[in-house]
């Protein structure tokens, strides 16, 4: 495995030097932000984000997210020219390097919580979801982070509405549809594509989402055999899921698994959950057993410590700050160290 880290390109407030200075780091997980969804990314940009790692010591093999517009998932004439598009983007990339996009399928929100500062009993903080809150909310009138928040009130209002019509089944035949399109891509520059799970892995506000459980995965490979045709195996979204066996997802799927988030959940009643800290011991999931279950299959791709708590009086980025996920990659690479070793 390849221990990464996410940094949000030069507007993180974490510096690459910090990043460089944890333990076993062979590279980071980025993007380019300040493109249009839908839009090309040029090698300029992409050229000044390898360079800045490049000077940190820092590999970037791993793009975390090249977003998907909206019009590919809704299966809109328009949808050939942004996968068109795409596959220009996967080309530049792979002229720097790149070897892995993680990327998602979910309808208008991506991940979604109720609270992004829950207190523990230590003074730390961290990421909560409680479904009957969320129930309360009005889609349209949504601020959480990890979307697009660009819609104006109108825009969301009609994208929303243009998924009336969208059954799962139709969701699935449009991400089919968008594999097959950047395949050739991902063949020629050498990427494999890993989708991140829909979190939490259940329907939102009437959108269908449908990467959720080991069936999805079955047919998605089924659909789409290609080996470019990959996952990232996040265990905090798939985990909230009670109906998921993550250690045995994580065997069975070890090899398509281009890119783990491994993180906890303390689960509260059938769907709400709190982010904890990443031991086995704080949560819900086993955390080494899904360690185990990654190694023994013969796993070879990057892993990122994902969402830690705001801890040692640390204001960051919800889930991103600094501390306690250079702790969870600590701890990450004890178990991969010894279950290796065994
Ligand atoms: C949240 C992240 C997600 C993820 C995207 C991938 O912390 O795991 O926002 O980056 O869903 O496309």
């Amino acid at each position: 495995m390849k221990m990464t880290f996410r940094w949000y390109g030069e507007k993180d407030s974490i510096p690459l030097n910090y990043i460089k200075q944890i333990p076993n780091m062979s590279g980071v997980v980025t993007a380019v932000y300040d493109v249009p969804v839908g839009e090309v990314w040029s090698e300029d940009k992409i050229a000044r984000l390898h360079q800045l790692c490049r000077e940190a010591d820092l590999e970037m093999e791993v793009i975390e997210s090249v977003p998907v517009h909206e019009d590919i998932k809704l299966g809109k004439p328009s949808r050939d020219r942004l996968i068109a598009n795409y596959a220009q983007t996967i080309r530049n990339l792979g002229k720097f390097g790149v070897k892995c996009i993680c990327y998602n399928f979910m309808p208008v929100f991506d991940w979604l919580r109720t609270n992004l500062k829950t207190e523990a009993a230590d003074g730390s903080n961290s990421l909560s979801y409680n479904h009957e809150e969320l129930m309360r909310l009005d889609p349209k009138n949504l601020h959480l982070p990890g979307w697009d928040e660009s819609y104006s009130t109108d825009e969301l209002n009609s994208l929303l509405e243009s998924y009336s019509g969208i059954s799962h089944e139709q969701l699935f035949e449009n991400l089919v549809y968008f594999l097959n399109g950047i395949m050739p891509a991902c063949d020629e520059a050498g990427i494999n594509m890993a989708i991140h799970p829909d979190d939490p892995p259940w329907d939102m506000f009437g959108l269908p989402r449908i990467i959720t459980s080991a069936e999805s995965y079955d047919k998605l490979f089924s659909a789409v055999p290609n080996p470019h045709n990959g996952v990232t195996f996040c265990t905090g979204s798939l985990g909230a899921g009670r109906f998921n066996d993550l250690p045995d997802m994580a065997k069975k799927y070890a090899s398509r698994i281009y890119f783990a988030h491994i993180r906890q959940l303390q689960y509260h009643g059938d769907m709400d959950f709190t982010e904890m800290g990443h031991l086995t011991s704080a949560g819900n999931l086993d955390i080494y057993a899904i360690v185990k279950g990654l190694v023994e299959a013969g796993f070879e791709g990057y892993v990122r410590p994902d969402h830690g708590r705001n801890i040692w009086g640390e204001d960051g980025k919800p889930g991103y700050g600094l501390y306690d996920r250079a702790l969870g990659a600590a701890y990450l690479n004890g178990l991969f160290e010894a279950i290796e070793k065994n």
